[in-house]
């Protein structure tokens, strides 16, 4: 169990990371907003209502995310307010389950069920994943003969990578390993 703590402790720092995505050491509704506009620049061509669903879900996850975790009340969270993040597991879930679906959407403009190598790794680099275990990601997730994954094996992966609470899934690939 203390094993499991761990890793969600881990992932929840890198979460942090992506989430400042202006990199300045707090999480404001600025970072959402950039977040935002890096993965509709990169889905240019999905259709106006799943870009969004995409912005609604980012701004909706910062409302959460402060409502919860901005303890002193003073418009950003800090590292140590960010904490709280794994103690919430299903307020959070929730908001990580609407964001990954809108994400997901983005990843299939032609609506055929199926997300190519280049779009998964376009808006996994937007959202601030390293390019070399984003790949890997990708390779994990077992591709098909066309080199494409289902929309709803990216959805879950999104989901259970920013639910707080789980642990030893393949997004742990991406948290870093301390040297
Ligand atoms: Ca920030
Ligand atoms: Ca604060």
């Amino acid at each position: 169990m203390a094993h499991e703590v761990h890793e969600a402790h881990r992932r929840a720092a890198l979460v942090f990371s992506l989430f400042d995505a202006n990199g300045n050491g707090v999480l404001e509704a600025e970072d959402f907003d950039l977040m935002s506009a890096r993965v509709l620049a990169v889905a240019a061509d999905s259709s106006e209502t799943a870009r969004q669903a995409l912005a609604d879900s980012l701004r909706r996850y910062w409302e959460v995310l402060s409502a919860a975790l901005d303890a002193n009340d003073d418009g950003v969270i800090s590292p140590e307010e960010f904490r709280g993040f794994v103690l919430n597991p299903e307020l959070f879930g929730a908001t990580a389950s609407d964001f990954a679906d809108a994400l997901a959407a983005l990843g299939d403009p032609d609506d055929d069920g199926l997300i190519e190598r280049s779009r998964f790794l376009a808006l996994m680099t937007a959202i601030g994943f390293e390019e070399a275990n984003t790949e890997a990601l990708f390779g994990a997730f077992g591709p098909d003969s066309g080199d494409r994954i289902a929309v709803p094996t990216w959805a879950d992966g999104i989901r259970d990578y920013y639910s707080p609470e789980k642990a030893g899934i393949p997004g742990d690939q991406l948290v870093p390993t301390p040297a």
